[in-house]
Parts: C-alpha cells; sequence; structure tokens
C-alpha cells in the first residue's frame, strides 16, 4: 500500500499549443484517484499548484518564450514536491514536461538530504536535453532532462540541487532529438534506449538491467512520462506527436515490471492535451498506465527480486 499524492500542475507555457493547463482536471475527471484507491492505495488531493507571479527574468537567447513564468512554476511545483516526499508518492499531473523542471529539482533536493542517489526513468519521444541556451523552438519542455543532469547554460534559472548524474538516468522511446541535444548526450553516461533498441531487444532486459541498478545502490526512482512515449495511434492527444512510439502492451509491461520492481518513489504525467484528445481515450490510457505502475495485474506471478 502505498500514500500517493496527487499535485496538479496546469502548466503550459512550455510549449505553444493551449490545452495541457487541462490536464489535471483531466486525470481527475478519467478517474485517477478512484483507480488508485481500488488498488487499495490511500490518496490524497493537493490541488493544483500556484505559482508566484512572475519576475521580469531574461536571457540572450531571442527564441526563448515564458521564461519568467516558467522559473515561477519552477519554484513552486520545486517546494511542492520536495514537501511531498515525506508523507507518500507524489503524482504530478501536467501540465507540459517543462514542470519536471521543478519536480525533479524537488526529489533530487530530497533525496540529497537522505543520503541516497536519485534515480530517474524518462519515457519520451524526446531527450528533453536542450538547455535554455541550445533550444531553437524556444519552448522550454525541452529542457528538464539537461537541467537535472546539471548542464550549463540555464542562467537565469536557480542553480539545480543535486544534479544526477547520467549513470543514474535511462530513456526509453527516443525517437527524435535535435543534434544540439545529441552532441550535449554524447559527454554523458546516460543509457539511451531509443527505438531502435527497443525493437532489437524488448523492453525486458534493458529496463531490468536500470532496475538492478537501482536497487544495489538504494536508490530513489523517480518516473517521468511524457504522453508522446505512447505512439500517436493510441494516444492523440499530445502537440508533438512523433510516429513510432511504443504499443499499448509496450507500455503496460513497462510500468507492470516498475510496479514488480517496488523501487518507484514518484512520478510525473506530462504533456496530455485534453483539447487535443478523442472522447477522453488518451487521459483514461494514461490511467490504466498508473494502475499497472501501482499494481494491477490479471494474475499474481512470483516477483522478480533486484540488485
Ligand atoms: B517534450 C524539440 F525541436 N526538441 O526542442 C524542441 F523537436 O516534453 C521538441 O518531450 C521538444 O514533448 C519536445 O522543441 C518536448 C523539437
Ligand atoms: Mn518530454
Ligand atoms: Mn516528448
Ligand atoms: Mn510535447
Amino acid at each position: 500500500m502505498t500514500h500517493c499524492i496527487l499535485i496538479g500542475a496546469p502548466v503550459d507555457e512550455g510549449q505553444r499549443r493551449p490545452g495541457c493547463l487541462m490536464g489535471p482536471a483531466a486525470y481527475r475527471t478519467a478517474g485517477l484517484a478512484t483507480t488508485l484507491a481500488a488498488l487499495g492505495h490511500t490518496t490524497e488531493d493537493r490541488g493544483d499548484v500556484i505559482p508566484a507571479p512572475p519576475g521580469q527574468e531574461s536571457c540572450a537567447n531571442a527564441a526563448v518564450h515564458h521564461l519568467p513564468e516558467t522559473i515561477a512554476w519552477t519554484n513552486a511545483i520545486r517546494a511542492a514536491t520536495q514537501a511531498a516526499m515525506p508523507d507518500g508518492m507524489p503524482i504530478i499531473m501536467g501540465g507540459d514536461h517543462s514542470l519536471a523542471l521543478g519536480s525533479v529539482a524537488g526529489i533530487a533536493a530530497f533525496a540529497a538530504s537522505q543520503g541516497r542517489p536519485q534515480f530517474v526513468i524518462w519515457l519520451d519521444a524526446h531527450s528533453d536535453f536542450h538547455t535554455v541556451t541550445s533550444t531553437t523552438s524556444g519552448n522550454l519542455h525541452g529542457t528538464p532532462m539537461a537541467y537535472a543532469h546539471g548542464n550549463a547554460g540555464f542562467d537565469p534559472f536557480p542553480e539545480f540541487p543535486a544534479p544526477i548524474p547520467g549513470e543514474n538516468i535511462c530513456m526509453f522511446g527516443i525517437r527524435s532529438v535535435d543534434p544540439a541535444e545529441h552532441a550535449a548526450m554524447q559527454l554523458t553516461d546516460i543509457t539511451v534506449n531509443d527505438m531502435r533498441v527497443l525493437d532489437e531487444q524488448g523492453i525486458v532486459a534493458p529496463l531490468r538491467d536500470f532496475l538492478d541498478r537501482v536497487k544495489a545502490a538504494n536508490g530513489l526512482l523517480h518516473v517521468s512520462l511524457d504522453v508522446d512515449f505512447l505512439d500517436p495511434s493510441i494516444a492523440p492527444a499530445v502537440g508533438t506527436t512523433v510516429p513510432g512510439g511504443t504499443t499499448f502492451r509496450e507500455a503496460h509491461l513497462v510500468m507492470e515490471l516498475l510496479h514488480e520492481s517496488g523501487l518507484v518513489t514518484s512520478l510525473d504525467l506530462v504533456e496530455l492535451n485534453p483539447f487535443l484528445d478523442e472522447r477522453g481515450r488518451t487521459a483514461k490510457l494514461m490511467v490504466d498506465l498508473v494502475g499497472s505502475l501501482m499494481g494491477r495485474k490479471v494474475f499474481d506471478r512470483p516477483t522478480r527480486s533486484y540488485g
């Protein structure tokens, strides 16, 4: 049994297609809390994060938009996430992926306070490894992974607390990486399981390798689930569709293996744009995936131990 803490983060400023701000309401409507309760978990909805009024920050890259708003969201989401960690498992309901600038900062600060290493599994079509300096779209939802890794090029954001080393980061589903992101990732030890890796090896072996490492290090594990991890044919409600994503069963299998590991301590649900959905199907699929992550299964099987 887990105490699940729902935190709404209706962030829309990290990209240019309005609608992600309706994400938290869609997850509530699709029954996230009742799904968790039906699995035997306790739930608490802390409502939506409210950012402070934006400041006057600016940066040299003229493409970047909504910088002060994004910094204000980052600070507020970081505080809410860090405060939730001692009480249970925060589930951050987005909102676009720029919310992870704050959520990952909050959990990293908590992990450092516990003297434990933080690990991150990034489920996304994109690597989100731009900096404020390198982004050409100017959309800050494409930057949170680089921020969490402690990359330079994030002025005037607050310094990231306890940057997460590349060995502790594992990406799945990747199929769209910009040249600047590719160059920056070459300098890291991040494990990039792109779609080619999943086609060749399947999801099980690479995921178990990573989970074994988390377990051996007694790490905390954050899961960041971007709707575009999924193939657009099953998850149309996202602004940045990229063909060739994971199937329904691949996505559920990731969640089932994560559940079996018992290692997950926090979760982001990001990039759902309910305005683009078809009768709520993407919101419902995301809620069902959380159900698998939190223990829904058809048959009990002997659990595999890690580490
Ligand atoms: B998401 C992109 F150019 N790399 O920087 C960019 F391809 O949170 C996409 O993963 C970023 O959805 C996608 O704008 C951010 C683009
Ligand atoms: Mn993303
Ligand atoms: Mn993405
Ligand atoms: Mn997107």
